[in-house]
């Protein structure tokens, strides 16, 4: 099982080309969500290249594995730059995002890509396919945890409880939601659209053990899946606190700057900015 654990300084790197990659391809195709994969990218960082997830690219179907779902679909690009460093596909086709014929479509395609657990990008739906996950991997008798991505805009979503109230009643310990917290969804605040301030009380409420964390401390981060990890006893939530476009927000000309690529000259910027 080729397990990528790298050290602090050597994830911190990861972390910048994971960035770079975001913002490469999205503006390339002129076309993407670079705000929204961002945020997440200590997060993603941490399971593909902190240990926090078991997989193998060589055989990415492998029964065993833990599985990843990027419920927050438009941050495909966050999770194809992923896939492409763990080595599911040549980092090369980063820049092929969005063209025609490509597997790395706007939202991720499982039919069409390996690595990729779950087509998502119809918000809501991820918790419970990998509900569906954690409850088969336990009949199968796997040791397989199941972790799965969400924005905070994304949680407003009535599914989205649905599976919370069900992943307790059916005892899926082996479930791990994490919230991206990045305080903005597709046309303003969350706060402002559906305020579900304090997200870590309501999953507790439902019988989840819930954290909340800093999402850009990559410590944190490692910690809090390490701990959800290793409780049997109940599903987790990570409700990790993070900056929408972070850590090149004050080149956008606003803070949401979501679903809009960065123009030629921003990515320049950009790139400096995460040399
Ligand atoms: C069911 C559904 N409704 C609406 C949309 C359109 N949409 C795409 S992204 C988005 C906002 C998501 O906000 P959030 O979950 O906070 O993600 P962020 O981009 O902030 O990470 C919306 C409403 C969608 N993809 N799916
Ligand atoms: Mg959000």
């Amino acid at each position: 099982m080729p397990l990528s654990k790298l050290n602090l300084a050597e994830l911190a790197e990861r972390a910048k080309l994971l960035r770079r990659h975001i913002i490469r391809s999205t503006t390339q195709c002129a076309s993407g969500h670079p705000t929204s994969s961002l945020s997440a990218v200590e997060i993603v960082n941490a399971l593909y290249f902190g240990g926090m997830l078991h997989y193998d690219p060589k055989n990415p179907r492998w029964p065993d594995r833990d599985y990843f779902i990027m419920s927050k679909g438009h941050a495909a690009p966050l999770l194809y730059a992923a896939l492409a460093e763990a080595g599911y596909f040549p980092v090369d086709d980063l820049m092929t995002l969005r063209h025609i014929g490509s597997p790395l479509e706007g939202h991720p395609n499982y039919r069409r890509l390996p690595g990729v657990e779950a087509s998502t990008g119809s918000l809501g739906q991820g918790l419970s396919i990998g509900l569906g996950a954690a409850l088969a991997a336990r009949m199968d008798q796997r040791d397989s945890r199941v972790f799965v991505l969400l924005g905070d805009g994304e949680i407003n979503e009535g599914q989205v409880w649905e599976a919370v109230m069900a992943a307790v009643k059916f005892k899926a310990n082996n479930l791990i939601a994490i919230v991206d917290r990045n305080g903005y969804q597709q046309t303003g605040a969350a706060k402002e659209v559906l305020d579900l301030d304090p997200i870590p009380a309501k999953f507790a409420a439902f019988g989840w053990h819930a954290d909340e964390i800093d999402g850009h401390d990559q410590v944190a981060v490692l910690e809090a899946l390490h701990r959800a990890r290793n409780n049997p006893s109940q599903p987790s939530v990570i409700v990790a606190r993070t900056v929408k476009g972070f850590p090149i927000i004050d080149l956008l000309s606003e803070k949401n700057h979501h679903g809009k690529p960065l123009s030629p000259a921003e990515m320049e910027k950009a790139l400096a900015m995460l040399a």
